[in-house]
């Protein structure tokens, strides 16, 4: 009820941390432009596939290319958090802050529903900004349609905005290409600043060779998943690509900050040990440590003409995208209620939660009762007390984050409280039908 909005906001003011004084501001007023990384996992940075005539080739050289650009602020240890919710959870934990429910999707579950304050609010409210979300798929996929309505996304272009034919499209929507293609006459649309999002499908599972579009060769493990997956992700590669070039060519790129991420695995954890010889590794040894490893995905800041890039190590995942967005554009997160921390701030908390309570943080990765050595990989054997005592204290705060991001969720908390400034929304305000036709 109406009190348990105070436990989330004394949680928030505990956990609240101050934006890096030399990143605050840094994007201001630039549009915002997401790049959903499909499948993405960060094993895919500068990897080599060996090929059965011995040359190595690199899969994704166009993302590696951003990822060690001198505009890009990349982060090598950064984790997807998702549920079952998958792609949508990814979603809600960038557009909101908060995790995806233990069960099911929560778009699916309380996004039609719910009081939201989401990026496209905040930054609508604060800036000014429009909102716009991309994806070549029909818009009830996840109840992205309702959901986006709560949320206070003026722009939803789905399938109806696409040539969406057979020959375009696969499973999951428009070819990733076609796609960027075809965006671009919408996006150039747009009042700036824009808050936008462009959510590719081409690499995902099971990564189907589309023959006009084979232009890498394919693993050999004998598990077409895996062996594919690599396929898929050079055609991602390219057509992220082409993207940049049609922003250049729209005169948008100067101007916006770019952010790519991951939204969660590609290969599962059941296939992992067959993944494991391409990673180096022996399968006779795989272990939990390496499944979690492997849920890294990437996220990368491109803000061009900063200059001041790097490979940032510091822990975090998709619930800290926000809060870290939005001091880079100057906005002050003090009152928003927001579940992760700004990965810049000098108290970012490095802990990162997984969606089923297990987590990583630098010193210990644990799954379970099992707990390793995060910088080694080792199992601790007969943990010391102090050991315990330390991961048992961070079992408690992944709990603690997790279990009110359910609450605010299921109990629609945040129609209690509206933060200064903030203009509420009302969902039936929007209509994603002939939008700037
Ligand atoms: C479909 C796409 C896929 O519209 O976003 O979602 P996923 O299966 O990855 O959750
Ligand atoms: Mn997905």
């Amino acid at each position: 009820d109406e009190s348990d909005i105070e436990g989330v906001m004394n949680y928030i003011d505990e956990h609240f941390t101050e934006a890096n004084p030399e990143m605050f501001g840094i994007a201001e007023d630039r549009n915002v432009i997401y790049l959903h990384l499909e499948s993405f996992q960060q094993f895919l940075i500068d990897y080599q596939l060996e090929t059965e005539t011995g040359e190595s080739l690199e899969v994704t050289p166009f993302i590696n290319s951003i990822y060690h650009d001198n505009d890009t602020q990349s982060f090598s240890n950064f984790f997807h958090q998702v549920g079952q919710g998958k792609t949508s959870d990814s979603e809600m934990l960038l557009e909101n802050s908060l995790f995806g429910l233990s069960q099911g999707g929560a778009f699916t579950q309380v996004g039609e529903s719910n009081t939201f304050q989401s990026a496209s609010q905040i930054l609508g409210s604060e800036k000014n900004y429009t909102s716009a979300m991309f994806h070549g798929n029909v818009g009830s996929f996840w109840n992205r349609d309702n959901t986006y309505k709560s949320m206070g996304i003026d722009y939803f272009f789905d399938d109806e905005y696409y040539s969406f034919t057979e020959e375009n499209t696969l499973e999951y929507g428009m070819k990733d290409k076609i796609f960027f293609k075809e965006s671009v006459q919408y996006l150039e649309q747009l009042p700036q600043p824009f808050y936008s999002k462009f959510i590719t499908v081409s690499n995902h599972f099971p990564y189907p060779l589309d023959e006009a579009n084979v232009d890498f060769p394919a693993a050999t493990t004998g598990d077409s998943t895996i062996d594919n997956y690599f396929v898929t992700a050079h055609y991602l590669d390219q057509a992220i690509e082409e993207f940049f070039a049609y922003l250049k060519d729209a005169g948008l790129y100067d101007n916006s900050i770019i952010v790519l991420y991951g939204d969660h695995y590609g290969i599962s954890n059941s296939r992992n040990e067959t993944l494991a010889p391409l990673l180096d590794k022996d399968p006779e040894t795989w272990s939990s440590y390496d499944n979690a490893m492997l849920q890294k995905v990437p996220y990368m800041i491109h803000i061009p003409g900063t200059g001041n890039g790097k490979i940032n190590t510091q822990y975090g995942g998709q619930v800290d995208s926000l809060p870290t967005l939005l001091h880079l554009l100057g906005v002050e997160t003090k009152d928003n209620i927001l579940l992760g921390t700004d990965l810049f701030s000098e108290n970012h908390d490095q802990t990162v939660a997984f969606r089923d309570g297990n987590f990583v943080s630098p010193k210990y990765t644990v799954d379970g009762s099992s707990i390793y050595d995060t910088e080694t990989g080792e199992l601790i054997e007969d943990p010391a007390e102090e050991v315990l005592a330390e991961v048992e204290q961070l079992r408690e705060d992944v709990s603690t984050q997790l279990s009110l991001s359910d609450s605010i969720l299921t109990s629609d908390l945040l129609r209690f409280y509206t933060p200064e400034g903030m203009i509420t929304t009302d969902p039936a305000d929007y209509d994603y039908r002939d939008q700037l036709a």
